[in-house]
């Protein structure tokens, strides 16, 4: 086996988004763009020399061949270890339970998550460090440089591991294990969630689940763990098998995408419980029977009843959600007396809290909760935690745990409208022209709602100091409801606007609402500050949320 150093030359789009690159496949299959970017990563990361990696995707096509030259390059680095999923799989949040169970130095994932898969679909990569969390802004940022100027890469010429078969062998000097990719995290729910309870409850032969796979990573987990582990009928999970093209669809855990689960739910003889997960597996949808849980309502519940969770029923610290995700959990997190921290979007904020013990429960409203047993989200992990809370209660249906929810503690209406595939120079004029209203807005009305503030979000991290800009504007009213405008870090395909909207109701009597009709006012002032139909030609969102 001969080590190689090949000649290249930079790509000037190597730049991670919200959560690692993504692109279009055929851009990944460019002669030397997966390389550049792996390079860069060792070059950044010099200490993955000598130690463990862990390396896996969702399946999605590219994963396997991405997966082949990774471990050729990390073995002309001289990383010691590699463990590997089997034939590729490996979710995200086993990733990250993989990374600090066995002390690695790092993982690499090959997943763009929720985007369609197949020849022509997305493919994308992300760097994880040793906390097993997503690398930080300056980790991501230091990587972007190197690509930059990068003029050669290392890799080991070598034939193909074999990733079917389980087991260790050798590549040069690095030993590579083909592992299973569900034992460790499925020991790791084990130790978290009140199975016993759950079993009785999946085999009591009244309660019925349905978990739509979606043909993406979290079939096998979810067989392992539901059925074979918890006793849940065959044919509990469904679309269990990962497909490289993930049969056709976006493996999008929502009611537009999940049709097969949304169609069941809102059936005559539906389940009492369905869930959904994304293409990686860090994504949850959580449905009781013909009602849809608000994944900022799933994140405040799991908060606000985690005492009745074995893993949790000490020791909860604090909560943190993403800057747009509403505010549900922060009247938990005041209810219980534990601080409450607002985030930029995407989980790579959350890392330093709860390293540094700060928070327990993390959330974004885009379908992604989790805690600090790993370090991303985790979708298997919420779907656990709501049968668990649903063993404690087996009376209560899911949706009389929300109403019983919003009764204590009020509702947070919250909902998203996307504008997707827009022109991307509109897209950004837009934004330009939030950016110069910001001064202006304050103390303006519309109708009884006066505007208290307005910004584009900043942080700063309390941990480590560290600070990230434009993280969306914000137009905030004196009764804290919100508008908030931000544009995308995930796409590969022109821009896509993000439009939050958010409004608080304490009287129980208007709970039933439909969030659509409760925010319509603040669609309406959306509409109207952003002037979004004549700089986006679009008269209507396409994805409502
Ligand atoms: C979106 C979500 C964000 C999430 C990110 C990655 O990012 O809004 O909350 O963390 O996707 O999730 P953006 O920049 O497109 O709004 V995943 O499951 O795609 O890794
Ligand atoms: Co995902």
């Amino acid at each position: 086996m001969t080590l190689r150093l090949i000649p290249t030359r930079p790509f000037a789009d190597q730049r991670p988004g919200t959560s690692g690159l993504r692109k279009k496949v055929a851009i990944f299959q460019q002669p030397h763009y997966l390389e550049n970017f792996v390079q860069s990563v060792f070059d950044v990361q010099p200490w993955l020399a000598g130690g463990l990696l862990v390396v896996g995707g969702d399946g999605r096509y590219y994963n396997q061949t991405a997966i082949q030259i990774i471990l050729r390059m990390a073995a002309a680095h001289g990383v010691s270890r590699v463990l590997v999923g089997q034939h590729g799989i490996l979710s995200t949040p086993a990733v990250s339970c993989l990374i600090r169970k066995h002390g690695a130095a790092g993982g690499l994932i090959l997943s763009a998550s929720h985007n369609p898969g197949g020849p022509e679909g997305d493919f994308g990569i992300k760097f994880n460090i040793d906390n097993g969390g997503p690398a930080p802004e300056k980790v991501t940022e230091a990587i972007y440089t190197r690509t930059k100027t990068i003029d050669v890469y290392r890799i080991l010429e070598s034939t193909e591991v074999d990733l079917g078969t389980l087991g260790g062998s050798v590549l040069g000097n690095m030993a590579v294990e083909v592992i299973d990719p569900v034992a460790d995290y499925a020991a790791l729910m084990g130790s978290l969630f009140d199975f016993e309870a759950i079993s009785r409850l999946m085999q009591d032969g009244t309660f019925r689940m349905c978990f739509d796979a979606m043909h993406a990573v979290t079939g096998p987990y979810a067989r392992a763990i539901f059925e074979d582990q918890l006793g849940a009928p065959a044919g509990t999970v469904i679309n269990g098998v990962p497909l490289q093209d993930f049969g056709g669809g976006h493996p999008d855990p929502n009611l537009a995408h999940a049709v097969e689960l949304a169609n069941r739910m809102n059936g005559p003889d539906a389940p009492h419980f369905g869930a959904a997960s994304d293409g990686d597996g860090d994504r949850n949808l959580i449905l009781g029977q013909r009602f849809f849980v608000n994944p900022s309502d799933s994140l405040a519940l799991i908060a606000a009843n985690a005492h009745v969770v074995p893993g949790y029923r000490t020791g909860v610290v604090g909560i943190a959600r993403s800057m747009p995700t509403s505010a549900a959990a922060d009247r938990v997190a005041a209810h219980l007396g534990l601080p409450c921290y607002e985030t930029p979007t995407g989980w790579k904020f959350f890392g330093t809290l709860m390293d540094a013990g700060k928070v327990t429960f993390c959330g974004e409203e885009s379908f992604g909760t989790g805690s600090s047993h790993v370090r991303e989200k985790d979708g298997l992990w919420a779907v656990l935690f709501w049968l668990n809370l649903l063993a404690h209660h087996p009376n209560r249906s899911v949706e009389e745990m929300v109403f019983h929810h919003w009764r204590r503690f009020g509702r947070n209406f919250h909902s998203r409208h996307d504008y997707e595939g827009l022109d991307s120079d509109a897209a950004n004029v837009l934004m330009a022209h939030l950016q110069g209203s910001l001064r202006h807005l304050p103390g303006q009305s519309y109708g009884a709602r006066r505007i208290r503030h307005c910004d584009d979000f900043s942080y700063s991290d309390p941990v480590d100091g560290s600070v990230s800009l434009g993280g969306g504007i914000r137009i905030i009213f004196d009764d804290d409801s919100r508008i908030i405008y931000r544009l995308s870090g995930t796409g590969t395909e022109g821009a896509t606007l993000r439009i939050y909207l958010e409004c608080y109701e304490a009287d129980p009597t208007r709970h039933a609402q439909d969030p659509q009709q409760a925010l319509a006012p603040f669609i309406q002032i959306a509409e109207s500050v952003a002037d979004i139909r004549a700089r986006t030609g679009r008269h209507r969102p396409d994805v409502v949320v």
